[in-house]
């Protein structure tokens, strides 16, 4: 199977997390989101998004990085994924709570804004507008994440055992560091990205950007 990804991209990570944790073997194919290369004819061809990551599974091909984490999951029988219907409906729950509330908020409305130059706004009127609007909001699921889902007594984001929910999670949360954010005003949450940061993969798979987030040392940040 081959992964189209970038190792700067937050929504390549969960997959990559997964694969190096899960032995999953993937040939990776680069591309290069830096140049431009999502845009040309030839990965177009592979996903008209122009976006990573895809998968390719033989003339299977496959987008949207929480499609391809279950996909791998249930391939290769992981118990990440346990195949019980709640179990399973829970996970997958968190997985699109992720998706869709935290990465809007968090990410695009956010952190984006601050770290990538082409996500920040065209004044800095508009600026400021808008991290005060993703702050907010970004706070409130913060605030669901470690005081619902890692409530006391969960060590994972769904209860007491690691799923896929929780490599899922790990890397959209992780962005939040990249503008000097602590966790320390969300400590169940804090709690929780120590104990995946501790996972053998962690280091190799954030090398890349956490090697971005050193560049940006030093400018000045909202964090959250
Ligand atoms: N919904 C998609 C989003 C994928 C996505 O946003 N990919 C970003 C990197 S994290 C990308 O390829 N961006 C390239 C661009 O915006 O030109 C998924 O979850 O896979």
């Amino acid at each position: 199977m081959k992964l189209y990804y970038h190792p700067a991209s937050t929504t390549c990570r969960p997959i990559m997390l997964l694969a190096a944790e899960a032995g999953i073997p993937l040939e990776m194919q680069l591309v290069d989101l830096f140049t431009g290369e999502q845009y040309k004819p030839h990965y177009e061809a592979v996903n008209p998004n122009h976006l990573v990551p895809v998968l390719q599974d033989g003339d299977f091909r496959l987008t949207e990085s929480s499609a391809i984490c279950k996909y791998l999951a249930e391939k290769s029988g992981s118990p990440l994924y346990p195949s019980g219907l709640q179990e399973r409906a829970r996970i997958n729950e968190v997985m699109d709570w992720v998706n869709t509330q935290l990465n809007r908020d968090l990410c695009y409305g956010f952190v984006y804004p601050q770290i990538f130059g082409f996500h920040k706004r065209r004044s800095e009127e508009a600026q400021q507008a808008q991290l005060e609007w993703g702050k907010e909001r970004a706070q409130g699921w913060l605030k669901v994440l470690d005081q619902h889902h890692l409530k006391a007594g969960n060590n994972y984001v769904c209860g007491d055992k690691i799923s896929l929910a929780d490599y899922f999670a790990a890397p959209f949360v992780h962005v939040a560091q990249l503008t000097g954010t602590d966790f320390a005003a969300y400590p169940n949450v804090q709690a929780w990205l120590g104990r995946m940061k501790a996972l053998p993969s962690w280091g190799k798979v954030f090398e890349t950007i956490e090697g971005y987030g050193a560049t940006l040392k030093g400018q000045p940040m909202v964090t959250v």
